[in-house]
């Protein structure tokens, strides 16, 4: 069975959210990153990057066991392994999902992290210009994005293309809270349509489900849980 190291953040429930859709048994082993455990030894040793989820799969493709991290990498393994939710290998229409799961991971989530962390977050930051600038510059670049995403949408039905996967996946939990976004839901309808849509489907509740008794829902992270994520722990070498 697939053990899952996770936590329940936008990343991962982009993976709770895949085994759901693929009705995959899988262990999930809380990281609390707030309480520091993504610094762990052992846990360095299957995420060098100090972040969650990871996939440990003992099942791999060579026969034997298999780690993934990065949830780019992870969904595209599960949708590769089962031939679910990514179009055939090969194809055109693959690498058109492959490159809208990428926009999430090097846009959607990036910006929408930083904006988050800036409107929330940004502990120490006491000049009120630079954290009006960073406010600014991540509020515009998330809206921007959003923008791209509305165009995209009333292309196609899915934003990897024709049929739902990946790329949707991917995208769902960063972009499903568009008031913590700044953004006028209404102004983009095509966006719109396809929340409601994904957010309908009954994986993806239960997906967005994993972990809720891990006590964060709804509120603030502690002074422990700021340092750990953003302060000098962050910084030391391992
Ligand atoms: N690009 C990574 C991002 C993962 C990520 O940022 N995870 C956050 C939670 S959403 C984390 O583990 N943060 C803890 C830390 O940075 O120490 C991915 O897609 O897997």
């Amino acid at each position: 069975m697939i053990d899952l190291y996770s936590w329940p953040t936008p990343n991962g429930h982009k993976v709770h959210i895949m085994l759901e859709e693929l009705e995959m048994p899988y262990n999930v082993i809380p990281v609390d990153i707030g309480k520091g455990a993504q610094f762990e030894p052992e846990f360095l040793k299957i995420s060098p990057n100090n972040k969650i989820p990871v996939l440990v799969d003992p099942d791999g493709p060579d026969g034997g066991p298999i780690t993934v991290f990065e949830t780019g990498a992870m969904l595209i393994y599960l949708g590769h392994k089962t031939g679910r939710f990514i179009p055939p290998s090969g194809s055109a229409a693959r690498f058109e999902a492959v490159q809208w799961l990428m926009f999430q991971m090097g846009g959607i989530g990036p910006m929408c992290g930083q904006q988050n962390h800036f409107n929330n977050y940004a502990p120490n930051l006491t000049d009120e210009s630079q954290l009006a600038y960073s406010q600014a510059r991540y509020d515009n670049e998330v809206a921007r994005l959003y923008n791209v995403m509305d165009g995209r949408l009333g292309e196609t039905a899915y934003l990897g293309g024709a049929e739902y996967g990946i790329a949707d996946i991917a995208t769902f939990p960063w972009v499903r809270n568009h008031e913590r976004r700044k953004v006028d839901i209404d102004a983009i309808p095509n966006v719109k349509r396809w929340l409601d849509e994904i957010e309908a489907r009954p994986a993806v509740q239960r997906g967005m489900k994993v972990l809720d008794d891990a006590g964060t829902e709804g509120k603030g992270p502690s002074k422990e849980a700021l340092e750990n994520m953003f302060g000098a722990t962050q910084y030391e070498r391992r």
